[in-house]
């Protein structure tokens, strides 16, 4: 009977544990902050909806691939101070992004 309910509370704290990890990848965020992406790399499930949050006052943007070789699975422009845009990767794979107006800004996106 003491067994049961141990195994019983044993599960429940799983149960919690498995929600906050859940809760906190759930929806990631990228700041953009002095021309950097922060975090520059993010790692993330499929079906991950990733939203990006402009913090200066110009222009940026999230486009997909590097400035050689731009792939086209996205390319968003977030115009000027808390402007915000979200991409959901539905498929698994390495999505490098820059932004297109300051080339040397890079960041990852590796979704598994
Ligand atoms: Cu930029």
């Amino acid at each position: 009977m003491r067994l049961k309910q141990m195994v019983g509370i044993g599960c429940a704290v799983v149960l919690i544990l498995a929600g906050f990890s859940a809760a906190s990848t759930a929806d990631p965020r990228v700041g953009i902050h002095i021309f950097q992406f922060r975090p520059g790399r993010l790692e993330i499930r499929t079906g991950t909806k990733v939203t990006w949050i402009n913090q200066d006052d110009i222009t940026h943007t999230v486009t997909s691939g590097t400035p050689d070789t731009r792939d086209g699975r996205f390319d968003q422009q977030l115009e000027g101070k808390n402007t915000a845009i979200t991409i959901e990767f539905k498929e698994p794979g390495v999505y490098p992004y820059f932004c297109g107006k300051h080339p040397s800004m890079r960041g990852e996106i590796r979704v598994n």
